[in-house]
């Protein structure tokens, strides 16, 4: 077999369009591959959805690599473990009703429980922006490659639509910042200039609790999910304990299910 660069080329190339080409017009587009964001892609394209995940990294995984200081483990509580058997990963019962998992084991088989789904993930494109509607409603977001972004790069940015947007960025919140920010004057009773945008220090009972609770639509057409719904909402961080993060992914994926 010869080997042809220029064949090669065509088929990264053709192989990357075609892809991109299904994520235009999407049910649902999720900012960050984190725990709560692939948990969330991999329940709604289970559903049937079509899904489109954008992940500033080249790695998708989040703060769930490093475990606690970088000590590749996760805890999780005893209601959340079967949200990781279902992804194949395996878990060690420990003192306390607690279950620990592999760090890089349970990246590893989110990611591809989410895209063995049907979820559609890109890396290394960061959301930089949302679509809005006319009537304020947000409807999909705008995106450009992380490296123009980080070399500050005066290049203008492509959009997706989405039915229901999730964002999913973690600790920054940053598209529900980017959306209290420019989206004014905010109509009806879903106002991010209501919340407090600041999350508050460490208590895991407090956290893990919170950003289940916390896991809602909060401006019409988008969702705040994981660590991202403590920040919006001011409550609590919660450490490396990751239950509260695959909870509230699941919980996105279920209340957008109800609201298709
Ligand atoms: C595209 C983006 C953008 C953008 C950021 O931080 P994450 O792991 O988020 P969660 O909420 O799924 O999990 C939180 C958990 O990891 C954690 O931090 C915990 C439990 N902390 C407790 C504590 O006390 O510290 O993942 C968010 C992902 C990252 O991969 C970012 O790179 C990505 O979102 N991201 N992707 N466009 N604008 N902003």
């Amino acid at each position: 077999m010869v080997i042809d660069d220029i064949e090669i080329t065509k088929i990264i190339f053709n192989r990357f369009s075609k892809n991109f080409n299904r994520a235009f017009e999407v049910d649902v587009a999720i900012a960050g591959a984190g725990p709560s964001g692939l948990i969330a892609a991999k329940y709604l394209a289970k559903a049937g959805k079509n899904v489109v995940l954008f992940e500033r990294k080249l790695s998708i995984g989040g703060g769930m690599w490093g475990g606690g200081m970088s000590f590749p483990v996760i805890v999780v509580q005893k209601d959340s473990k079967n949200l990781l058997h279902d992804a194949g990963i395996n878990t060690i019962e420990e003192d306390g009703g607690y279950y620990s998992a592999d760090a890089i084991e349970a990246v590893t088989k989110l990611c591809g429980s989410a895209i063995d789904a049907g979820a559609k993930l890109f890396n290394n494109i960061t959301v930089e922006d949302v679509l809005l509607t006319k009537d304020k409603v947000v409807n999909g977001f705008v995106i450009n490659w992380s490296s123009v972004d980080l070399a500050g790069l005066h290049v203008d940015p492509l959009s997706i639509r989405a039915k229901f947007c999730v964002d999913a960025t973690g600790h920054p919140a940053e598209i529900c910042k980017i959306v209290q920010r420019k989206c004014k004057p905010e109509k009806g009773p879903l106002r991010l200039s209501n919340f407090e945008m600041v999350e508050k220090s460490m208590c895991a009972e407090i956290g893990e609790k919170a950003v289940v609770d916390n896991t809602k639509e909060v401006y019409p057409g988008l969702y705040a999910a994981g660590m991202c719904a403590n920040a919006v909402f001011g409550s609590q961080r919660m450490g490396p304990i990751f239950g509260g993060m695959l909870l509230s992914g699941k919980k996105v994926a279920e209340l957008i299910l109800k609201n298709f």
